[in-house]
């Protein structure tokens, strides 16, 4: 056995091209290692946000950590925002893979390239789709989180295939070097004339810089402390009326006229002992609580700000709401998904789950809700619902 050969047994020198470590097993392998770990990171609090978001019959959602969300979120973004560089390097580093003859050798081998069509196609799609909802461009004929959340399912099956099927070659890349193997693989390399070992490890520190550079620019959209070298994220926590970003103004959501009018009343209806009626002095004379809670949207970015209002227990209590009501909040925006929003037990109960009237020491900006808006602990975004008309129980 030649050393050429003795080194690729130990899986370290070049592999079938005999010439650069870049595109080696042990690159290929490590690579894939990282990417493995971010899909999962991923795959995993993608379903978290799901299931807070349409909560199974067996699941409520918890109010506490109050910023879990916001943190889950956050890792989920900037986890697949890490991942990019990290596939284009894979997909460059095993090229001469992808275009190899002939395209199948077994059955086997048919069977594993196949399961490339659902990892790599899968891959490019949701990291695409991903930035593309984060950016504020919906250029999809379908609607974003079902269409991303079915594509999540296919790349993990994809992935698990993958894994399945490079297993023993991956454990044999990522084994440490010995001496003696680090011996071969350069005299390997040298006798074919290929790069250094440290060619790969160049390659994958300008890799891992360029996942850390746009992470970096990034981040700031939720990482306090960031905001400044935000410069690629869509959102910066402290633009926007009273120090927090606006999802949608209320002339967007065409509700000016009504939260402006003197006659608004926010109503409390269903399964409730006294309907209410309230305008908004008889709200303002409430006892008020004050909390400091996150505005976490699921595009990524959240701000964390100071809330006023009435907690929504209290106003339950006052309408003799059962003990473990579920709530239904609606807003005077007609039209549109977020019209409103369900609290169930762990929300309703908690003592930060206000009508906020006040944000930031002042009365509730139009654009973030005014009159009355829900803020409640760790919940998403698109669900702390605003221009709030109806507390309905059930
Ligand atoms: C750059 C990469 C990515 C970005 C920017 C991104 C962004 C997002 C956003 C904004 C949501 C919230 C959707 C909503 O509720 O409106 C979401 C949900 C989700 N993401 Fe991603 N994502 C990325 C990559 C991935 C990857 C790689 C996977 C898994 C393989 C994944 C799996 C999921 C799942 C399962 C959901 C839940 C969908 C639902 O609520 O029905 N994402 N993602
Ligand atoms: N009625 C209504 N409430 C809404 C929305 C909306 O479009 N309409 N957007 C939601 C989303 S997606 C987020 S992230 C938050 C943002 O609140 P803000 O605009 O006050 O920052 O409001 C939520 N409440
Ligand atoms: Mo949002």
């Amino acid at each position: 056995m030649n050393v050429l050969e003795q080194a690729r047994r130990i899986g370290r020198a070049a592999d079938a091209t005999g010439e650069d470590p870049r595109h080696d097993q042990r690159t290929a392998a490590l690579l894939g290692l990282a990417l493995g770990i971010a899909f999962t990171i991923c795959f995993l609090t993608g379903l978290w946000s799901h299931v807070v978001q349409h909560p199974p019959s067996w699941f409520t959602p918890p109010s506490r950590p109050a910023g879990l969300y916001r943190v889950t979120q956050g890792l989920h973004v900037l986890t697949g925002i890490a991942s990019i560089p990290l596939l284009l390097a894979k997909l460059w580093s095993v090229s001469h893979h992808l275009v190899a003859w002939p395209p199948v050798r077994s059955p086997a081998h048919a069977l594993e390239r196949l399961s490339l069509v659902p990892l790599v196609g899968g891959a490019i799609f949701q990291l695409w789709s991903g930035v593309a909802n984060i950016d504020l461009w919906y250029p999809l004929p379908f609607y974003f989180p079902a269409a991303h959340e079915t594509v999540a399912w296919i790349t993990m099956a994809g992935l698990v295939m993958h894994i399945g099927a490079k297993l023993t070659i991956t454990r044999a890349a990522l084994q440490p070097m010995t001496a003696r193997a680090d011996e071969l693989a350069v005299e390997a390399a040298t006798a074919v004339g290929a790069a250094p070992d440290h060619a790969r490890r160049r390659f994958l520190t300008l890799v891992g810089a360029g996942s850390a550079t746009l992470v970096a620019l990034t981040a700031g959209m939720t990482v306090p402390g960031l905001e400044r070298l935000a410069l690629l994220a869509p959102r910066r926590p402290s633009t926007g009326p009273q120090g927090v970003p606006v999802n949608k103004t209320a002339a967007e959501a065409n509700v000016v006229t009504k939260a402006t009018d003197v006659t608004y009343r926010l109503v409390v209806t269903g399964a409730v002992t006294t309907a209410l009626s309230l305008d908004l002095a008889t709200l303002r004379a409430m006892p008020q609580r004050e909390a400091e809670l996150p505005i976490s949207c699921v595009e990524g970015w959240s701000a964390s700000a100071r809330w006023r209002g009435v907690p929504l227990r209290d106003l339950l209590d006052l309408a003799g709401a059962r003990p473990g009501a579920e709530v239904t909040v609606r807003s005077l925006e007609e039209a549109g998904l977020y019209g409103q929003s369900d609290l169930l037990a762990a929300h309703v109960t908690d003592a930060d789950t206000l009508l906020a009237l006040e944000l930031n020491g002042e009365v509730l900006d139009l654009d973030h809700g005014y009159p009355l808006r829900l803020i409640a602990p760790n919940r998403p975004g698109v669900q702390q619902t605003k221009w709030l008309a109806e507390i309905e129980v059930r």
